[in-house]
């Protein structure tokens, strides 16, 4: 791996404690071994990095690459047949309670074979590398059976073999209940669910877990189950919560110690203070907001001030959000959230970070991983500002 530095118009290194976006112009990087070494104005660059290799990007913006925190990326078949159905008049919950929903990607994930999950889920992934996407959390939950639940998560693993990118996996086994345990959704979790996740847990497959908390899915107190589990393996735990209503999802993740609570349209005022007291990061998804046509909009002003991080992500997921552009979710959380342009990239890097537990990534500063993205662009508040529009001019993974 080359030493080398970076020279460029405007950084947004993200750094929390800097100015806007951490903004820094005319810009210098320097990277060794992967690493950035040192980050500040290209004329106080110290005289130690000169005879480096220098790539100019002239009056390009360069930013962390972007991070998808919040995707169930892995799934068999689509749902384009019940996007019809809600067209003509039925809810989602209709759907769901019919049986169609969650559990139709179930049966066809169950009848997916390795590879074709493989191929489909990698050409969601290609979609958001694309945009400089460098980490992608990818959730199991559509298995809802010992074997499936692990194809599910093998399949997560690959792509880091088979393309630069990272891969965060979180064991969605709480997601529906599966038909065979219909009604009877405590059995489901103490014979299936649990099993599964001591299971992938023992094939190292599994960096967290979830749980859908929710009228149509699981009780607070069905999560604690499962919580207490993951927490006996000493893994942390996240949950889909109060996107539908409000059950109090978010304070028991955050009595947890959850590195997120995801979704939140419905979360008030006492699961905005748990959250805040835990340091639960709220990964805000428009994408789902969006298809559902849902009309309750997350307590951002509450959020915000009660300096709870908000990450957005993509929910990237046959059902409720078939999206795999991170950039135009940037420019949903602005419009439909009234996230700031700054808030938005801060959700798809830093913030994103730490809803994964990752530390070496998601800001430009001594000692991350060199994950950059370098945009066409001057301005950072044009990335979630453009609709439909890719300005990535280059990608750079772990310093290549
Ligand atoms: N909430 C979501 O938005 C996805 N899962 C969940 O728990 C939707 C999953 C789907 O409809 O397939
Ligand atoms: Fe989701």
């Amino acid at each position: 791996m080359t030493n080398m530095v970076i020279f460029a118009g405007n950084v947004a290194t993200m750094e929390c404690e800097r100015e806007p976006y951490g903004l820094c112009v005319d810009a210098a990087i320097a990277i060794e071994g992967g690493r950035i070494v040192w980050v500040g104005s290209k004329n106080e660059l110290p005289e130690r990095f000169s005879g480096w290799e220098v790539t100019d990007y002239g009056e390009r913006l360069v930013t962390p690459a972007l991070i998808d925190a919040h995707t169930h990326l892995v799934f068999g078949g689509n749902r384009a047949a019940e996007f019809e159905m809600r067209l003509n008049g039925a809810s989602y919950e209709q759907i769901a309670r019919a049986g169609g929903g969650i559990l139709s990607t179930v049966s066809a994930t169950r009848a997916a074979s390795e590879e074709a999950l493989l191929s489909d889920a990698l050409t969601r992934a290609d979609a958001l590398v694309s945009e400089g996407v460098s980490c992608v959390e990818v959730k199991s939950g559509y298995g809802l059976d010992v074997e499936t639940e692990l194809k599910m998560l093998r399949v997560a693993r690959k792509f880091e073999k088979l393309r630069p990118m990272r891969v965060k996996t979180t064991f969605l086994g709480a997601h529906a209940v599966p038909p065979e345990y219909k009604s009877r959704p405590k059995d489901y979790l103490t014979e299936v669910c649990i099993p599964t996740l001591h299971a992938a847990h023992a094939e190292g497959l599994v960096d967290a877990v979830d749980g859908f908390c929710e009228g149509i899915a699981f009780t607070p107190a069905q999560m604690a189950l499962v919580f207490d589990e993951a927490q006996s393996l000493g893994l942390p735990v996240k949950l889909h919560a109060e996107q539908l209503s409000n059950l109090g999802g978010a304070r028991l993740a955050a009595s947890y110690g959850a590195l997120s609570a995801d979704h939140v349209e419905y979360l008030d005022e006492d699961g905005v203070a748990a959250m805040a007291e835990a340091g639960t990061v709220a990964v805000l998804l428009p994408g789902a907001f969006y298809t559902l046509r849902e009309t309750q909009v997350p307590p951002v002003n509450r959020l915000r001030d009660k300096s709870v991080p908000m990450a957005l992500a993509t929910d990237c997921n046959p059902g409720s959000s078939p999206l795999t552009s991170l950039l135009l979710t940037m420019n949903m959380g602005c419009t439909m959230f009234r996230l700031t342009p700054e808030e938005a990239l801060a959700g798809v890097t830093r913030n994103a970070a730490r809803a994964l537990g990752l530390q070496d990534t998601g800001e430009i500063t001594v000692g991350k991983r060199a994950d950059l993205a370098v945009w066409d662009v001057r301005h950072p508040a044009e990335l979630a500002y453009r609709i439909g529009f890719n300005p990535l001019h280059q990608r750079i993974f772990g310093g290549m």
